[in-house]
């Protein structure tokens, strides 16, 4: 199992939110999704709709025909898609194997991409009706820990980090980025550190 999402299975929400409290979003965005003909074709279960979205995330990285389904979710990738680029991100790459590092076994971020606000970012897409006022310290872990095995060697304010909450009745994504993983990835490690 993918290392990253098993240690922030088992972190307690409330320990993380504490060890997150004062990491802040340099910004945030709200994208409005187009409404298209495909929309009823959504999962009516979260869980399941959340799942589904994800396992459509490596059509941002190919060019294969979309069946009808993947079109109820092509839009929300799409969009945000674009939105990346707005902010200068050249490549994406979906479900980026990333090798072990440290401790942190090998595990997939959902979005590594090339250029944006540093040369090198991660994007962790959520999805559900809720939007957490302020991020959920889980989700921030699990971003840190993803950009510290996307650092590698190398400095960590090279690589730049976001989450996008993905709802996908409303229609809209909310990203908060960080345009240097520094801080996330001190905290995130920190936790693992305490949980060894
Ligand atoms: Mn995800």
């Amino acid at each position: 199992m993918n290392s990253v999402t098993h240690f922030t299975k088992a972190l307690s929400p409330f320990v993380a939110d504490r060890a997150f409290a004062d990491v802040w979003p340099d910004f945030t965005h709200t994208i409005r999704v187009p409404p298209s003909r495909y929309l009823d074709l959504i999962a009516f279960d979260p869980f399941e709709a959340g799942k589904s979205l994800h396992d459509r995330l490596p059509l941002l990285g190919n060019n294969d025909p979309l069946s009808d389904s993947d079109r109820a979710y092509f839009p929300f990738l799409g969009s945000l898609r674009d939105y990346l680029r707005t902010v200068g991100v050249k490549e994406i790459t979906p479900e980026q194997p990333l090798a072990a590092v440290g401790p942190i076994g090998f595990s997939k971020c959902d979005l590594k991409v090339f250029g944006g606000l540093a040369p090198k970012g991660v994007i962790e897409v959520k999805t559900g009706r809720e939007r957490p006022q302020p991020s959920r310290g889980t989700h921030l872990a699990q971003l840190g820990l993803y950009a510290r095995m996307i650092a590698g060697w190398g400095d960590y304010d090279q690589v730049w980090a976001a989450l996008a909450y993905v709802d996908l009745h409303r229609q809209t994504i909310h990203v908060r980025c960080f345009s240097t993983a520094r801080k996330l990835i001190f905290r995130a490690m920190d936790l693992w550190e305490k949980a060894a």
